[in-house]
């Protein structure tokens, strides 16, 4: 079993992103899906634990890739910020096209600062929205707690940070 933190568009903050960290020991991933803005090697090097950071809208960084495709218990998971597939609102048809054409059924992005799980029968969206500048309404800084289970099994948390 894994325990994975989704998270997202931290821009330059990290105070949120320390909270989550405490608050979710037995995590044993984490993927940031961009806007880090010049935090990525403090977070690769804020956990012993795996760490993937996507290339934001605001991340200069090079090094950083602007999406990757990797598998995990049976899963094919695309991870990218979302700017360059226009995800914009609730419109993330580009970016459901490119997963699917890459076999992918767990597709993550960011950049809207608005949470959404959205699990479907071929495959499910999700967004942690930002731990730093949320959007949606309400406003709380927002993340998602994933659990694969050995069997495939997944299981997505959305949750706040006060
Ligand atoms: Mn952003």
């Amino acid at each position: 079993m894994r325990k994975i933190l989704v998270i997202s568009d931290t821009h330059g903050y990290l105070d949120n992103y320390e909270k989550v960290i405490k608050q979710n020991k037995e995590a044993d991933y984490i993927i940031h899906l961009g806007d880090v803005c010049g935090d990525e090697k403090y977070i690769q090097w804020s956990v012993p634990y795996a760490v993937k950071i996507l290339r934001g809208n605001n991340d200069w960084n090079r090094e950083l890739a602007e999406k990757v495709v990797f598998e995990m218990y049976g899963h094919r998971i695309f991870a990218t910020h979302g700017h360059r597939y226009g995800v914009y609102g609730s419109d993330v048809t580009r970016l459901v096209y490119a997963a699917l054409q890459e076999d992918c059924d767990i597709i993550m992005y960011g950049h809207t600062h608005v949470p959404v799980i959205d699990e479907g029968e071929d495959y499910t969206i999700i967004n942690p929205g930002s731990l730093t500048y949320p959007r949606q309404s309400g406003r709380k800084p927002s993340y998602i707690l994933m659990t694969m289970e050995d069997d495939g099994n997944v299981t997505y948390e959305l949750k706040y940070v006060d």
